[in-house]
């Protein structure tokens, strides 16, 4: 049985990897993640400067999944090219940025480019999380101006962190901006589900504080969502990568993503509860889905969901 996965020229011992924001803000945990089973690694999405995020509480687990509403914390943009300098391993290593504004996403990406890191960069469209500022993927006029932008000062391979669509005329839209840029090899759909709200029922109160309690949803809430964007954007999106980020918790619901088209899967909330054993396990339960169905290898099942 062979779980690994070959893309843009890199190879993934296993097709599971963490999401952004998840056990990746500190050299120590993407050490770790280093380490672990996971087929990858991405770095929290990062700023010119570095942050604090948001007042505390700020990340709930609920009986469905998470909310939250981090804001942002993040070491600033040097700590992370500082650890990819240093970065010697064949495990592919993704740098997630998130500029504040599209002024300081350009002024990392310019850097990135002088410098012969060994890593890719997945531009964040989709922050759910700061006040005042609204998620640039729901926007596709100015998704289109930042990815023209990009691809000027950035005339290299890189992706983007899409936030959830839930209309086939805003997939159809998004994906008409995506296909116009060549050097966008990859989209991670999704981020979390932007701005729900938890509600203790005891204490009459939101779970987390900022925003007044809204927050990105992720972990069960989510899986239907983020199947249905992977399997969207893999069909409109031919010639690109979709990874595939949203409710994996075993490897049931690797499978699925898989299945919708995904080239690889993140996983979020549920790195977050159980720590990077995570990924021997959900690898464990995936191959023995794959074993069950008669599966050897990911790409006899990629893409080839049946509809009734
Ligand atoms: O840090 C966050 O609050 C955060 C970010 Br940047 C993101 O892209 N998605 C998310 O759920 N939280």
């Amino acid at each position: 049985l062979d779980l690994s996965v070959s893309w843009l020229g890199m190879q993934m011992a296993s097709p599971l990897f963490n999401a952004s924001g998840v056990h990746c803000r500190t050299k120590e945990e993407l050490e770790q993640l280093r380490r672990s089973a996971a087929g990858a690694v991405v770095t929290k999405s990062c700023t010119l400067a570095p942050r604090a995020g948001n007042p505390e509480p700020r990340y709930r687990r609920t009986a469905l999944g998470s909310i939250n509403s981090m804001g942002l914390p993040n070491e600033g943009y040097r700590y992370y090219l500082d650890y990819a300098q240093a970065y010697d391993d064949a495990k592919p290593l993704f740098l997630s940025i998130s500029g504040m504004t599209l002024e300081d996403t350009l002024t990392i990406l310019a850097e990135l480019a002088t410098l012969k890191l060994p890593c890719l960069p997945e531009v964040n469209l989709s922050c759910p999380n700061l006040p005042g500022k609204p998620q640039l993927g729901y926007d596709f006029a100015a998704s289109a101006e930042a990815l023209a932008a990009i691809s000027r000062v950035y005339a290299q391979p890189f992706g983007v962190k899409l936030p959830p669509y839930f209309d086939p005329v805003h997939f159809a839209a998004m994906a008409a901006v995506l296909n116009g840029f060549p050097l966008l090899r990859f989209v991670t759909c999704i981020n979390s589900v932007g701005n729900g709200l938890v509600i203790d029922l005891d204490s009459e109160a939101a779970v987390i504080k900022p925003k007044g309690g809204l927050g990105g949803l992720g972990g069960d809430y989510v899986l239907p969502t983020a199947l249905a964007n992977v399997r969207e954007f893999a069909v409109l999106l031919a010639d690109k990568h979709v990874i595939g980020c949203g409710g994996v918790k075993s490897g049931a619901e690797a499978f699925m993503h898989i299945l919708a088209g995904a080239t690889a899967v993140q996983v979020g909330t549920c790195l977050h509860e159980e720590g990077v054993s995570a990924f021997d396990r959900i690898e464990e339960e995936l191959a023995a889905i794959m074993q069950a169905k008669g599966y050897q290898r990911l790409e006899e099942f990629r893409g080839r969901l049946k509809t009734l």
